[in-house]
């Protein structure tokens, strides 16, 4: 079968970030700066940050900040959510660069959306969903300012989204979901809450994921993907029950999803790569400390070396 093809995959990633007029850069327009932090993520992964021109990704993201509220848009010109904020700090973080931000103007945008009960809305408009949770708490927490919400309150919606089968839904009574599992134990996991998880029961539910092919999918009687790599994988970690699924089979379900010419993993083995799941594959290979990758924090979802230099203890456990 062969290994990971890291050099394919790094050309895959800057031919992709160069692109704005092929059928990929118009599927991902209005979430470039989610695409942003999943290609640059998976260049660190893969060694291979240098690749891009810093000055010109750091330029662009300011140019996606709205400058009245201090959050970050999708794209330029479109609207700020706390989805792209988030992807906004976590690219400046890989690339070093936290000190072109008003801190303070971003952790009040990012605060502003807390709602009474604790939940997050993702932007002025209120839906609000775990997703968005996690969102703010990573965002806040890597920006050193947590203080700046009720996190008691924060953490007591999430636990108020979790079900009788271990696992976390998007809202109160919502179907558990591998996605919004990582949402929320990530979420905990940086609040230091991972206490209100049932680890066993949780585990259980997540371990159940993996199917005959080793891939893994999102939730049962659904087909293995390889982005489930990350979210149920990372979970797993961050409740230390990795060891009740096969790595071994993991593995070779992502290594078969590759795109052995030109670079790209894709959902399952045959199908049309995109940015977002040759991240989560690599990114799943980087939990399982495949040779070469740079380790990757499961709560942060960021390099653990970014963690360090931004001076943001590691704190899953
Ligand atoms: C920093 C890694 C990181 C994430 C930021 C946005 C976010 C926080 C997390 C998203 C979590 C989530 C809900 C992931 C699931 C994405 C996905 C593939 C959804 C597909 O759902 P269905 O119902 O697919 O189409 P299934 O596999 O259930 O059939």
């Amino acid at each position: 079968m062969g290994g990971l093809e890291e050099e394919k995959h790094a050309r895959y990633i800057v031919s992709v970030e160069k692109k704005k007029d092929d059928f990929e850069a118009l599927l991902i327009e209005h979430l470039r700066m989610n695409g942003a932090y999943w290609g640059l993520t998976t260049l660190d992964l893969l060694n291979k940050i240098g690749a891009i021109d810093v000055d010109e990704v750091v330029s662009w993201v300011m140019e996606c900040q709205d400058k009245d509220c201090g959050g970050f848009a999708g794209n330029l010109g479109h609207d700020p959510h706390l989805l792209y904020t988030l992807s906004a700090v976590q690219v400046l973080a890989i690339v070093d660069r936290i000190d072109v931000l008003d801190i303070g103007k971003v952790s009040d945008y990012v605060a502003g959306l807390q709602n009474d009960d604790g939940s997050f809305s993702g932007d002025m408009w209120g839906e609000t969903d775990t997703r968005f949770s996690y969102c703010a708490i990573c965002c806040l927490s890597l920006l050193g300012r947590l203080s700046k919400i009720n996190v008691e309150k924060a953490v007591n919606y999430i636990v108020s989204c979790k079900n009788l089968d271990g696992g976390f839904g998007s809202a109160p009574g919502g179907e558990s979901h591998a996605g919004q599992i990582f949402c929320c134990v990530g979420a905990l996991a940086i609040t230091g809450s991972l206490h209100h998880v049932d680890r066993d029961l949780l585990g259980w539910w997540l371990c159940e994921r993996q199917c005959k092919d080793g891939g893994l999918n999102g939730r049962p009687e659904k087909l293995a993907d390889v982005c489930y790599s990350w979210w149920v994988l990372s979970s797993l970690i961050m409740i230390d029950r990795v060891h009740w699924i096969d790595k071994e089979k993991l593995t070779r379900f992502i290594l078969n999803c590759q795109d052995k010419d030109n670079g790209g993993i894709s959902d399952r083995p045959d199908n049309a790569v995109d940015v977002f799941h040759t991240y989560f594959g690599v990114a799943g290979l980087s939990l399982m400390e495949y040779p070469g990758l740079k380790s990757i924090d499961p709560a942060y979802a960021l390099p653990v070396d970014v963690l360090l230099s931004s001076h943001v203890p590691s704190s899953y456990h």
